[in-house]
């Protein structure tokens, strides 16, 4: 309990919270302005400030404010966003060459990655791995993989998923309204099954892993056991509310794959990568995936992806049958070797755990002290706060946007998630000094207790 995370001895910038404008400030609302006049529409914003610099766990803006980062940028800067050894790596690289492509000619790089992951993601048997650039580009691989593996063409996938903003993946993500409106029409073969929310079991089910896998059982059936190709899950559902299945659910998820001769696949894209407190969140149900993806924290924010897993299904496809202009560019694979580096010493996932304590310690009390605090949920520095009337549970997105408007307005940059959009999330770098941590959970906390009000 005496355990602290260490100081940060290399952040570029100074690590305090710094207020020297209302949030946003007077330039960054003329720059979201003129970006009107711009870019389309169709992107949303969390927070609309224009950033100049940023590291650790503080992100500059072009007022000047510091404000305390408690998104990592959906997760990818782990390692906080200006990190040295990141930049000193694709520094060197950018010196070299910035692309070659690897379908055209190779370098080492691109397999140093793939032997890092082979030999460091959950599973003790041969792996292969390909790698992309977008989580979305990840998940749509291991399904091509998993037909060509099996012959088969349906994806089962479950409710509260997040998997992509691509055609197929949007398709596999569970929410409607962002992501699959007025987009259709949909791919085809894409099944959904019941997930095991511990706090709010699929309808007309009990809670628990149990009820749950025997429903996704009768679902396999409905649909013909032997049509489907790939079931993928994520080991902790981000997009869909930071909700830790059901003990037992993943577990569960491994036997009915064997026993049909469906392919696992782990969408660890927003959990892995240390998030949790373990190099990958599945190792904590004791489940390896067929396949596993990666991306995100992978390469710190360069772009990069990863398909890892079983040799006999990572090469069935055709050669040439895979692949991409920007597939493990070189910058980026870069970027993955500097944060393997780092990752080697156990400190990164050490910080994580005790992210996950110090941030219970803050926020636990809220369920008690407060009548609108469901669940303090989540692993490491993956966690989250569902906020919901007492008793019914209905769920109160207002009170989500309320909370992460009066964390912005103090400089503090949290997100909010769930299929209910009722969950403010946090996901702080691992590098995040605790001072720092501390005085960001304590805006929430207070957030959250003005909203009790
Ligand atoms: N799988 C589990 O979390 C990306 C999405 C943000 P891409 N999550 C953040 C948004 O609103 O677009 C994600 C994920 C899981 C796949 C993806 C997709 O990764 O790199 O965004 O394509």
């Amino acid at each position: 309990m005496t355990e602290t995370l260490p100081a940060l001895d290399a952040a570029t910038i100074p690590q305090s919270r710094h207020l020297a404008t209302a949030i946003p400030g007077p330039r960054s609302t003329a720059l979201h302005a003129e970006r009107a006049s711009q870019v389309t529409s169709g992107f949303g914003i969390a927070l609309p400030v224009f950033v100049t610099r940023a590291d650790g766990g503080i992100i500059e803006d072009v007022d000047g404010n510091r404000l305390i980062d408690f998104a990592s940028g959906i997760a990818v800067t782990s390692l906080g966003a200006g990190n040295k050894r990141v930049a000193q790596r694709v520094a060197a690289q950018l010196e070299a060459f910035t692309h070659t492509c690897f379908m055209v000619t190779e370098y080492e790089s691109f397999t140093q990655v793939c032997k890092w992951l082979n030999e460091n993601t959950p599973g003790d048997f041969e792996k292969r791995t390909g790698l992309f650039s977008t989580g979305a580009e990840a998940v749509e691989n291991a399904i091509k993989i998993a037909r060509a593996a099996t012959g088969r063409a349906k994806v089962l996938v479950f409710d509260e998923a997040y998997h992509g903003r691509s055609l197929l993946t949007m398709a596999m993500t569970a929410k409607v309204n962002p992501y699959k409106l007025n987009f259709g029409p949909l791919p085809a073969e894409i099944i959904r099954a019941a997930s095991a929310n511990p706090l709010r079991p699929a309808q007309g089910l009990a809670a628990g892993a149990e009820a749950a896998l025997a429903s996704v059982e009768a679902t396999i059936l409905e649909h013909g056991a032997d049509t489907f190709a790939a079931m993928v899950i994520e080991p902790i559902q981000g997009e869909g509310g930071f909700i830790v299945p059901a003990p037992g659910f993943i577990p569960g998820l491994r036997k009915l794959a064997d026993k049909y001769g469906i392919v696992l696949v782990i969408d660890e894209i927003q959990a892995g990568m240390g998030r949790t407190g373990t190099l990958f969140a599945s190792e904590h149900e004791g489940v390896a995936g067929d396949l596993i993806l990666t991306a995100k924290a992978l390469a710190n924010g360069v772009p990069l992806s990863a398909v890892t897993g079983r040799t006999e299904l990572m090469n069935a496809p055709h050669a040439g049958g895979l692949g991409g202009t920007y597939a493990g560019n070189p910058l980026a694979c870069e970027a993955a070797l500097a944060v393997f580096e780092q990752f080697e010493d156990g400190t990164l996932l050490a910080n994580a755990r005790r992210i996950e304590q110090i941030a219970r310690e803050v926020l636990e009390p809220l369920l008690a002290s407060t009548e609108i605090v469901a669940e303090v949920r989540g692993r490491g520095a993956m966690l989250a706060i569902e906020l919901a009337d007492a008793g019914t549970l209905a769920p109160r997105a207002d009170l989500a946007k309320e909370i992460s408007a009066a964390c912005h307005a103090q400089g503090l940059v949290t997100l909010t998630c769930g299929t209910h959009g009722n969950v403010v999330r946090l996901l702080p770098p691992l590098v995040i000094g605790e001072e720092l941590l501390r005085d960001g959970l304590d805006i929430l906390a207070r957030a959250i207790a003005d909203a009790a009000k």
